[in-house]
């Protein structure tokens, strides 16, 4: 069964890996998500498309949405390459599209796979592998990197390791799966050397002299909290030169900031700014941690999932308002908020041990029947984008769906 699944996803990698073959045009536009995993696909697929010999654009964004695909589809030519996002938005980027570009979508988050011409899903989910385990954005451009240029791929390795580090897919002791293979190859090349501490694995990366663990947050404290002022590129730039003095203020000053919005979110929640409901308790944060990226409220979640003022049995919510301007993109005609939930220690053991429903059912539920598009779910962290002024029905459709699971499962 293991084998057959690998054979029959690999066969799917080679697949994707004829579109680009087979492409005929000249430019490459490569849209990618804005945390350390989504940076480093985007510097895979960036010398995947120079060694291939197409210009590439990148587009960093936060979050696949009609409002940005139409902006993207209307305003540029030729292949457009979606990566560590987009695996459930298929549908709605190829009724977008209308056949005009070809499209390839590479993620690892669920997806839902669609008949057409012109998109295309490359996801080890739809084969049949958690891509939240064994399978990082970056491992699997990595795998299609190799399955058109091996010998040029095999000097990136690293970076898929730096994704997959950045996913913490490392979180069991160590990665797995498909990001072990490209694990194998880095350390094979001499890029990577594995430390043991106790039964944990850290990555050194030889080139840069430092740690995976240690550097992927920095990917993403660059992506994330730099959004706005487009911090990522030099994330980028950073997984082939490493960092020089200024990228490492950049990373320190945003670090700094972050710390501060933080800290004082912390103390409006703590007097009165959380509500709590049957199953949920959520919160929202309106523009105050602009000029930092949406992801923000995600990663606050994680910060404060556990502390004592919130409710160890109830999920967690949060809201960002999404900024109007896109920085690679300019301006969207959208009124948009951010939604971000986490679950508390406890009640993520409920979950993982399917006596309460997983966040991956959850927040795609409550999103569609607000309309709003989910697209980074995993079982214990999600995201999703709805609009203005739905936030209150959010909350009760989502309160809802895990009424009828409780339900269901008597
Ligand atoms: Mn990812």
């Amino acid at each position: 069964m293991e084998e057959f699944l690998h054979q029959e996803f690999f066969d799917w990698v080679e697949k994707a890996a004829d579109r680009i073959r087979s492409y005929g045009g000249e430019g490459v536009t490569v849209v990618h998500h804005n945390d350390a995993d989504g940076l480093c696909s985007a510097a895979l697929l960036k010398k995947l498309c120079e060694y291939c010999g197409f210009e590439a654009e990148l587009i960093c964004i936060e979050k696949v949405y009609p409002a940005i695909v139409e902006k993207i589809h209307s305003s540029r030519d030729g292949m457009i390459i979606y990566t560590d996002l987009g695996g459930l938005a298929a549908d709605m980027i190829d009724k977008i599209n209308a056949g005009k570009s070809m499209v390839l979508i590479i993620d690892h988050h669920p997806a839902k796979d669609i008949d057409s011409d012109y998109v295309h899903v490359l996801d080890p989910e739809l084969a049949g592998i958690s891509g939240d385990i064994f399978v990082s954005a970056s491992s699997l451009n990595y795998l299609f990197f190799r399955t058109i240029a091996k010998e040029e791929a095999l000097k990136y390795a690293y970076i898929a390791v730096l994704g997959s580090v950045g996913d913490y897919h490392d979180r069991s002791g160590g990665v797995l799966g498909f990001d072990r293979y490209a694990l194998e190859e880095a350390i094979d090349a001499g890029q990577v050397k594995v430390r043991f501490e106790g039964a944990r694995e850290r990555y050194f990366i030889t080139k840069f002299g430092e740690y995976a663990d240690v550097i992927a947050p920095r990917l993403t404290t660059l992506g994330a909290a730099g959004y706005q002022e487009r911090a990522y590129r030099l994330g980028i730039k950073a997984c082939f030169e490493g960092f020089d003095d200024e990228t490492l203020k950049k990373v320190e000053q945003l670090e700094k900031l972050r710390e501060e919005k933080f800290q004082q979110m912390i103390e409006r929640l703590k007097n009165g700014e959380l509500r709590i409901g049957e199953y949920t308790q959520w919160f929202h944060v309106g523009d105050f941690f602009y000029p930092m990226g949406v992801k923000m409220v995600g990663e606050f979640c994680q910060i404060i999932k556990d502390m004592t003022f919130l409710k160890d049995n109830l999920y967690l919510i949060g809201f960002q308002n999404q900024p109007k301007f896109i920085p690679d993109l300019g301006e969207i005609d959208w009124e948009a908020v951010k939604v971000s939930a986490r679950t508390p220690t406890p009640l993520e053991r409920l979950i993982l041990r399917g006596k309460m429903p997983g966040l991956d059912y959850l927040i795609p539920k409550a999103s569609d029947a607000v309309g709003g598009f989910a697209d980074a779910t995993h079982r214990v962290a999600a995201a999703t984008v709805i609009d203005k002024g739905k936030e209150e029905e959010f909350i009760e459709a989502f309160e809802k769906e895990v009424k009828e699971y409780e339900a269901s499962c008597g």
